[in-house]
């Protein structure tokens, strides 16, 4: 079958990005049944000739005006699409999306009429908001990572920046790779415009936010940077586990070797 990838090997690197994570978080039980969604603005790769491609669907609404995003595209999870399956075929479980002028409605391009995620509102309002401030993050991605998401069955971990702290003392590397840390939203209905609001205001400073008992909410530049973020702090929530496992609670670096560390790698905060 002709895709909108073939002979396109800029666009078909970043969907196979896509689909490399999507077995990553499958394979780290992140990713029950549809859980999780993956959006990417992938407007830099857009030529002349698909500018002119044909809608593949009706014009439908995305549910609110996001006025830096004309001229967009993205390539979007399916809805119902399960990561597992979008491992191994991105353009059968995910599509490419045309944003209208007005800025306020959506088409499919390609390769299929596969409809977006339900949170595409959300995911849509994160990226005019990365637009709108020059950042150079091109890629979101909501997941279940199990280690991070109990830790919010505690509420000590839900006051501000107190898992930050513990998951950054666990191992160097974890500030060193998620330098901004772990933002905290308290529980809110999954895909409602509360959250999506509060997830924005909470992205100001944090790349990774965690929607409490829910997941967490990553950017970065691209899908593979996204998602290595999670994977620092989550490896980081297992350590600790380990440590409680072996029945003691860990140490943690000092704020002296903290303090050195973040000196040495010129890191924030
Ligand atoms: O779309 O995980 O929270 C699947 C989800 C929504
Ligand atoms: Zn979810």
């Amino acid at each position: 079958m002709k895709s909108i990838l073939d002979n396109r090997p800029a666009l078909a690197k970043e969907v196979n990005k896509v689909a490399e994570v999507a077995g990553y978080l499958w394979q780290k039980g992140w990713a029950e049944r549809n859980g999780g969604n993956i959006t990417v603005n992938i407007t830099e790769y857009i030529d002349d000739e698909i500018r002119q491609m044909p809608a593949i669907s009706e014009v439908k609404p995305i549910g609110t005006t996001l006025p830096n995003l004309k001229g967009c595209y993205f390539y979007c999870k399916g809805t119902n699409m399960r990561m597992r399956d979008l491992a191994r075929w991105p353009m059968e479980n995910g599509s490419i999306i045309r944003i209208l002028d007005d800025c306020a409605h959506y088409v499919i391009i390609a390769d299929n009429p596969v409809r977006p995620t339900s949170e595409l509102p959300s995911h849509l309002s994160v990226h005019n908001y990365l637009i709108g401030k020059g950042s150079p993050y091109k890629a979101s991605v909501h997941t279940h990572p199990i280690e991070l998401i109990a830790l919010t069955h505690c509420k000590k971990y839900l006051e501000k920046d107190v898992a930050t702290r513990m998951l950054w003392s666990m191992i160097p590397e974890t500030k060193a790779f998620c330098p901004r840390g772990l933002g905290i939203i308290p529980y809110k209905l999954p895909s409602s415009v509360e959250l999506a609001d509060a997830t924005i205001k909470e992205l100001e400073d944090y790349d990774v936010v965690m929607w409490e008992k829910h997941g967490v909410f990553a950017v970065d530049c691209d899908v593979m940077a996204a998602f290595d973020q999670i994977d620092v702090l989550n490896k980081s929530a297992l350590i600790y586990i380990a440590a409680r496992n072996m029945g003691f609670e860990p140490d943690g670096m000092s704020d002296e070797q903290m303090k050195e560390m973040s000196v040495a790698f010129n890191l924030p905060k």
